[in-house]
């Protein structure tokens, strides 16, 4: 049984391994002939990975191996490495510029993605590096969405700014930037509401809130972070281009993949936006928030 969050990493993408696992092992000591590389590149659109990284990748097994004689253990190190490539240029951990006091860092994303929770285990990481985070809860609408922010400070020691229920976002952003300046905090993390479904609502309330910060400080936000749920599949694509179409999205976070099947929409996702992915999320507790390590993930993706 793994322990700790390398296990549960390894575990939640051991169940997309099983689709892309089980298939594998039927390429034992096969030929790769066209049939072959017809199948493992349906094997990797099952998988999650994407039509045009499955694309690339067999075309490379084209150049490389059409006809030879291959190992399993030679398709999974072979396929490992182009996924760590597609995977490589977009592991870049969310940089907190020291030099701003604070770092202004909108947390966007679709309802029950983890954007809370995320929010309290980046103040855990801050907390133990030292510095100083304030955490916003934005998403004012929902009296329990203010507690969850509010257990999530109790928890990490970090202060967390609230207004009454139904109180206006970008007024409490405003309040909590002008904070934090006062009180020299390194990070400013701000929560915000999902509700994807009135769209237009939540990108004039987005918008506002980036207004509001602008008039103290025109550079903020510094990083907009998306944060996606892997269970949710090639559904997660639809999002990153819902939320790019109202903010400048920096870079993403994907959560439960402790639980999922869906590990490979990372590699669909680094192939189709290149956005920078700052961390995963391998459960609910404070420390499982990881550094995505492209080898690591490619690995436990394919499994083996
Ligand atoms: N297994 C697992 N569960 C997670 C992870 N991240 C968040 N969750 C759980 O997912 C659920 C939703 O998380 P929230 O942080 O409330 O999500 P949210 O985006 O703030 O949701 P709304 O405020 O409703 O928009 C909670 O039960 C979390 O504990 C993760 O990495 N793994
Ligand atoms: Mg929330």
């Amino acid at each position: 049984m793994p322990s700790g969050v390398f296990g549960r990493l390894r575990e939640g993408l051991s169940r997309s391994t099983q689709k892309l696992g089980g298939g594998l092992s039927l390429f034992a000591r096969r030929r790769l002939d066209d049939e072959a590389l017809e199948e493992l590149e349906e094997l990797l659109i099952a998988a999650d990975l994407g039509v045009d990284v499955a694309a690339k990748v067999i075309a490379d097994f084209r150049r490389s191996r059409f006809g030879r004689e291959v190992t399993e253990a030679e398709v999974r190190d072979a396929l490992a490495a182009e996924i760590a490539a597609v995977l490589a240029p977009v592991a870049r951990p969310l940089a907190i510029d020291p030099a701003l006091k604070p770092h202004v860092v909108l947390v966007v994303g679709v309802n029950g993605t983890g954007k809370t929770t995320t929010i309290g285990k980046l103040a855990l990481q801050y907390r133990d590096q030292g510095k100083r985070p304030l955490l916003v809860a934005g998403d004012t609408f929902r009296a329990a969405a203010v507690e969850q922010l509010q257990v999530w400070g109790q928890r990490t020691g970090a202060p967390v700014i609230a207004g009454a229920p139904g109180a206006d976002a970008a007024g409490l952003a405003f309040q909590a930037l002008t904070r934090a300046r006062a009180e020299q905090a390194d990070v400013l993390l701000i929560d915000t509401a999902g509700r994807l479904h009135n769209k237009a609502a939540l990108m004039e309330e987005l918008r506002k809130i980036i207004r509001v910060l602008r008039k103290q400080d025109e550079t903020a936000p510094h990083s907009v972070l998306l944060v996606l749920d892997a269970t949710t599949g090639q559904n997660a694509l639809e999002q990153v281009r819902v939320f790019r179409d109202m903010v400048e999205v920096t870079g993403l976070i994907v959560t439960k993949l402790d639980g999922s099947a869906r590990g490979g929409v990372v590699v669909a996702l680094a192939e189709a936006f290149g956005l920078p992915v700052y961390a995963v999320g391998v459960g609910e507790q404070a420390g499982d928030l990881r550094p995505f390590d492209a080898m690591e993930f490619a690995r436990g993706l394919v499994g083996g």
